[in-house]
């Protein structure tokens, strides 16, 4: 495994696999979009306000005070509609067009990739710009910010829930499926912007080792599988993953 600042050697490697890629896989989290002004969930100033993920991020919160979990949600929406890409959504955006074969697997729920025009997405927790009804199950994009009303209510008068996976909760039905398969049949793996401790994400990475991939950490620190990459490189990915196109 080789530790390297954006400007060294291991950036050569780096970029001369995924130069080589037919075939790539993405793995980014809540860091890929923290140059966009979207504060990471365990980093400093967290996203979190004033509470703990596991305070609002679970059914049982929303069962409790549903009131409370979309104010929360409500709050991260407005921020991030003043959000917009960074250079490592549009870097993701470039070489999906020049590798024949590419996935993007995101932790995230903020639609930046969607809007910096990334095609093929696996969003593993969800979407935070679709409601769900949990009466009838209807499942909808809305946009609007600030919601006109929260709690949102569907059509059939059922109370709606942001359309998102939360702890305690099974990830969409197949995509884990999917994104071991996209892992899998990668001859390189970028892991971007994750602390790598929220699974079963996180277990994408050891799984990409095992089947043979690259794998290839952005990171501005360590994370429990540095260890374990080929290829760590340390920086921001606003900088770090433009440099390796
Ligand atoms: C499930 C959506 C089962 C909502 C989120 C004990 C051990 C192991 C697992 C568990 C356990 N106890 C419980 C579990 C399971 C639990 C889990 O993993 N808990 C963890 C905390 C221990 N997982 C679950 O509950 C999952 N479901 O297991 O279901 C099941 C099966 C069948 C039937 C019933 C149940 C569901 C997990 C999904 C939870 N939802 N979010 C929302 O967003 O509101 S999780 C949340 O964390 C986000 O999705 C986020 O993406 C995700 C991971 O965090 P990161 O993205 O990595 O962000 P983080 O801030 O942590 O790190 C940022 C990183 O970026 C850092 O490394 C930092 O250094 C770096 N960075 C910062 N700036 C930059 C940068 N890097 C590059 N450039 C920069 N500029
Ligand atoms: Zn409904």
């Amino acid at each position: 495994m080789e530790e390297v600042s954006p400007n060294a050697p291991g950036l050569e490697c780096a970029r001369d696999w995924l130069t080589r890629a037919t075939s790539l896989a993405v793995l980014t989290g809540a860091g890929i979009s923290a140059e966009s002004g979207v504060p990471t969930f365990r980093g400093a100033g967290g996203l979190w306000r004033d509470h703990k993920p596991e305070d609002l991020a679970t059914p049982e919160a929303f069962a409790r005070n549903p009131l409370l979990v979309w104010e929360w949600y409500n709050w991260r929406r407005e921020r991030l509609a003043q959000a917009q890409p960074n250079a490592a959504h549009h870097a993701l955006v470039k070489l999906e067009i020049r590798v024949a074969r590419f996935t993007l697997i995101t932790q995230n729920v903020d639609g930046l990739d969607d809007r910096a025009g990334s095609g093929k997405i696996l969003k593993l927790h969800g979407d935070i710009w679709r409601l769900r009804c949990t009466a009838c199950g209807a499942n909808w994009p809305d946009r609007r910010v600030p919601l006109p009303k929260l709690p949102p209510h569907c059509g059939c008068g059922g109370l709606a829930r942001p359309g998102v996976v939360w702890f305690g909760e099974p990830l969409p039905e197949g995509m884990m499926k999917e994104a071991e398969h996209a892992v899998s049949s990668a001859e390189v793996v970028l892991v971007i912007g994750t602390s790598a401790v929220v699974y079963p994400a996180a277990g994408l990475i050891p799984y990409a080792k095992h089947a043979g991939a690259k794998v290839i950490e952005i990171n501005t620190e360590d994370t429990p599988y540095s260890g374990m990459v080929d290829c760590a490189l340390r920086g921001a990915a606003g900088a770090v993953l433009p440099r390796l196109l």
